[in-house]
């Protein structure tokens, strides 16, 4: 009799929890996983950017296999455990999918989470070689590798700028020390061994002792593996030191917070990057779309991400299927024409096609070389 009065909230805790249900079976979940949020957010919002455009076009068309699609986003803030967890997470949310990460350290771990939980993981930044070379069947990267990358580094380093005496610095993270282990590979094939080798620890404030065990050596270029807030303050500290070295990084760095923060200590830095993906025709429509939604132009990897997400949506939709054995199979043997290009992946899930080419930085913006 007393507890008479609790009928009415428990049926309606019941009917909440049925509605809940019904919603989230009534979309297809996709994950969305990068650093959301600390000092690598810039670049989680890149891949954010991309996935709500490429979200909302195939919502407006209807969504997918008579469902919307829903992003659950997974905030891995570059730390590899977070983003075995936001993969665990995603895992048993359902999620038919993943765009992400963005960082190699994170997309590396989380890999093995989606082959076992049976989830398709499609990176639009992840450059480090060892997420692909790993025979796994539910992974793709987007974007290029790192040996690739390296090479491209290397070979300027030494034709272009014809310089022999090169410092090599790393964040000590699987891209960072990855990438510059490539570039350091390539110019050992051009019997160059570099004058300095050592890791810094992202997050550190203060680079002065190291850059001074740096300058000892004498190098004429410092390449440094890494992500662009470590470098701001490298550059800045260098030239406060005084030293003219030639600064030279990769992908992590090609951002506009660098040149921004850095001012004029970034100018006459070398970044390697894709080509400029603003002269891509079919990527103006999602440059275009990416301005009128969020008022800023796109990131290094903005188009990636819509790209990634295209892909799934269109293999989804082809296959008519959440089988992700079905969506893997149908990614890696089409031909796919994409707001990058065409683009087709090998066995390993690279794409076919990723050149990279050199930016200096110049009168604070990032310049495509010829
Ligand atoms: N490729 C640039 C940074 C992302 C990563 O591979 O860790």
């Amino acid at each position: 009799m007393g507890r008479r009065w609790l009928w009415p909230w428990k049926a309606l805790a019941l009917i909440l929890l049925i509605a809940v249900n019904a919603h989230a079976a009534s979309t297809i979940k996709v994950g969305v996983a990068g650093p959301l949020t600390g000092d690598q957010a810039t670049l989680g919002q890149e891949l954010k950017g991309g996935a709500i455009i490429a979200v909302e076009e195939w919502n407006a068309k209807g969504g997918l296999l008579g469902r919307k699609i829903e992003i659950v986003w997974g905030d891995d803030q570059h730390d590899p455990r977070q983003a075995v967890a936001v993969a665990n997470k995603f895992v048993n949310e359902g999620v038919v999918g993943v765009i992400g990460h963005f960082n190699s350290s994170c997309s590396i771990p989380a890999s093995t989470i989606y082959r076992d939980g049976k989830v398709v993981q499609l990176t639009p930044a992840s450059t480090n070689p060892q997420f692909t070379e790993r025979g796994l069947w539910n992974v793709f990267r987007v974007c290029g590798r790192d040996d690739q990358q390296g090479g491209v580094a290397a070979n300027f380093i030494v034709r272009k700028l014809q310089k022999r005496r090169i410092a090599v610095l790393h964040d000590k993270t699987t891209y960072g020390q990855g990438l510059a282990d490539e570039t350091v590979k390539a110019l050992e094939k051009a019997k160059i061994k570099p004058v300095y080798y050592g890791g810094v620890t992202q997050g550190e404030k203060d680079f002065r002792p190291v850059l001074t065990a740096v300058r000892l050596s004498d190098p004429e270029v410092l390449f440094y593996g890494g992500i662009y807030p470590e470098a701001i303050l490298l550059t800045k500290q260098m030239r406060e030191l005084g030293m003219k070295t030639v600064f030279m990084s990769g992908d992590g760095v090609w951002a506009k917070a660098f040149i921004d923060i850095a001012g004029k200590a970034a100018e006459g830095s070398f970044i390697t990057f894709t080509p400029d993906q603003t002269k891509i025709k079919e990527a103006q429509e999602v440059i275009r779309r990416h301005k009128e939604k969020f008022g800023t132009e796109v990131g290094a990897y903005t188009v990636y991400s819509y790209v990634a997400a295209t892909l799934l949506f269109e293999a989804i939709a082809t296959t008519q299927s959440t089988d992700s054995i079905k969506i893997a199979d149908h990614i890696r043997r089409t031909k796919w024409k994409t707001a990058l290009g065409p683009i087709q992946f090998d066995k390993k899930g690279d794409v076919l096609v990723s050149p990279y080419v050199i930016w200096e930085v110049k009168d604070g913006k990032f310049v495509e070389l010829q």
